[in-house]
């Protein structure tokens, strides 16, 4: 453990995000930080001698300042624990009640309160003052999500001169819901602190520079660059891919061999819809519920002959809107076994937890739709990992909402569908499950490329480039 390194003998690169690898505090199962983002970045920051920073997962008074370095891990960690009255106010509020619903165009979701946002600039200052500890004052620092969207300001002001990129793993809304967040300006031109912001989709990027230029003064340059008080600052989409290789040969796994077998007796003759999310509301899991249950009335024929499984990984529980749509979700999962089921065939299987990779990678492989609908996405992985884990020779459907980042790569060949349209989505989820074998393998073909095309790696490559270029 050090408490610093000097000002000319940091790491050329350091990556802050908010929780670090496997720092996950209980209760909160989000598996994110063991997927795709970790594998990207992890190889990226080891082949530059890199260092990882962000919150070590505990909660102690007073320690704040205290970071802990270890170099004797690739890449090398630091990491320091948060104040206990941080969750709340940072992290279960302002992150996740106010920046999450609005970020993600739910403006009435979102509600701003005061002592939140202190608190916010707060761990932004205390990230940035960490940052700048284990930093070189010409290194690069990559700094991401929306935990972090002051934290290039904050370091600017302590004189640092290297260069300073930022990914948003979420959406970036339009000027007119941005601007119902009373400090919109200030998180505008402290994002124009970096010299890079990284979006999923162009779409993200094009919001940010129009904002950016209605809220901050900013002269727009060129298609993707602004020009702020004599500095030049670049916004372009940077799409995350995933590492394809375990989702198209999973590990051999006994246990999950079995599981798969006892799914197999249970399922029978039926078609299998999949949904895989993070229990959270912007992934539209009772609209998809409730387009299931409308395509059984609109197709009685299909009654018996499908079933849905919806895995539900638990996240962000100790947030009442999180708490009330479980809540939500278990109450129409139990409406609609009730009143459309019958003794010999369950309609929907709900189950409220997180699997295995392996086991996740069978799963996809077995569904032959999977109904990956979110009301506004900023990319959605599990839309790409379900195309990698299919059998070229019988694939399943992809059926995917136009308001998930993924939709701008993948639209062409996925099934598209309108979350918010509950009879169209039903109708376009009977037309997956009635899809030729020859569409089926001709639109997977087309999607198996694009995943293998833009992975986490060259995304990684991508970003890394274009900000020390
Ligand atoms: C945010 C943005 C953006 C899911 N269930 C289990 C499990 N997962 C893994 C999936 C996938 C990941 O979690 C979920 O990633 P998504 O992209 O679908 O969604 P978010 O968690 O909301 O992530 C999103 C992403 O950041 C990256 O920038 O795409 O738009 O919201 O990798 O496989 N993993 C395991 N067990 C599970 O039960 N092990």
């Amino acid at each position: 453990r050090r408490a610093a390194v000097s000002p000319d003998d940091g790491p050329p690169l350091v990556v802050i995000s908010n929780r670090m690898p496997d720092a996950a505090p209980s209760g909160d199962a989000r598996t994110r930080n063991v997927g795709g983002l970790v594998a990207a970045l992890e190889p990226a920051l080891a082949a530059r001698g890199g260092l990882w920073l962000g919150w070590s997962g505990r909660a102690r008074a007073g320690q704040h300042r205290d970071l802990a370095i270890d170099r004797s891990v690739v890449p090398a960690r630091a990491s320091f624990d948060f104040e206990p009255r941080w969750h709340e106010l940072y992290y279960n509020g302002f992150a996740n009640r106010s920046l999450w619903p609005l970020f993600h165009s739910l403006p009435e979701r979102a509600r701003y309160a005061d002592d939140e946002w202190a608190a916010y600039v707060e761990v932004n200052e205390v990230f940035a003052e960490a940052a700048s500890r284990v930093t070189s004052r010409n290194g690069t620092i990559w700094a991401h999500d929306y935990h972090l969207l002051l934290v290039g300001a904050a370091l600017r002001r302590r004189g640092f001169t290297g260069r300073l990129g930022h990914f948003l793993h979420i959406p970036f809304p339009p000027l007119d819901l941005l601007e119902t967040m009373p400090w919109a300006p200030e998180i505008v031109s402290a994002l124009l602190a970096f010299d890079l912001l990284g979006f999923h989709t162009r779409r993200f990027a094009a919001n940010f520079l129009a904002c950016a230029r209605e809220l901050a003064g900013a002269e727009r340059i060129a298609e993707d660059a602004l020009r702020v008080q004599g500095r030049v600052v670049r916004a372009r989409a940077f799409p995350l891919g995933i590492d394809p290789a375990p989702f198209e040969s999973p590990e051999d796994d006994e246990g999950v061999d079995e599981e798969l077998a006892q799914l197999r007796t249970a399922m029978g003759d039926r078609q299998l819809v999949l949904g895989v999310d993070r229990l959270d509301y912007t992934k539209g899991i009772p609209q998809r519920l409730e387009a299931f249950a409308r395509m059984l009335e609109l197709h009685p024929a299909l009654r018996g002959q499908v079933s849905m499984i919806q895995v539900a990984v638990p996240s962000r529980s100790d947030v009442p809107e999180y708490a009330a749509q479980r809540a939500a979700i278990e109450a129409l999962v139990g409406h609609i076994n009730g009143t459309l089921g019958e003794a010999h065939w369950v309609p929907v299987r709900y189950v409220y937890r997180s699997y295995g990779r392996t086991h996740l990678a069978r799963l996809y492989r077995e569904a032959d739709v999977a109904l990956v609908t979110p009301l506004r996405d900023g990319m959605n992985l599990v839309a790409k990992e379900f195309v990698a884990a299919q059998d070229a020779n019988d694939p399943g459907v992809l059926l995917l909402s136009h308001f998930a980042g993924a939709a701008e790569e993948m639209r062409a060949a996925a099934l598209c569908t309108n979350p918010y349209h509950r009879d169209g989505m039903a109708n376009d989820l009977a037309r997956a499950l009635a899809m030729s074998l020859e569409e089926r393998r001709a639109r997977h073909a087309e999607l198996l490329a694009m995943v293998h095309r833009t992975t986490s790696a060259s995304w990684a490559d991508a970003f890394l480039s274009a900000l020390e270029g």
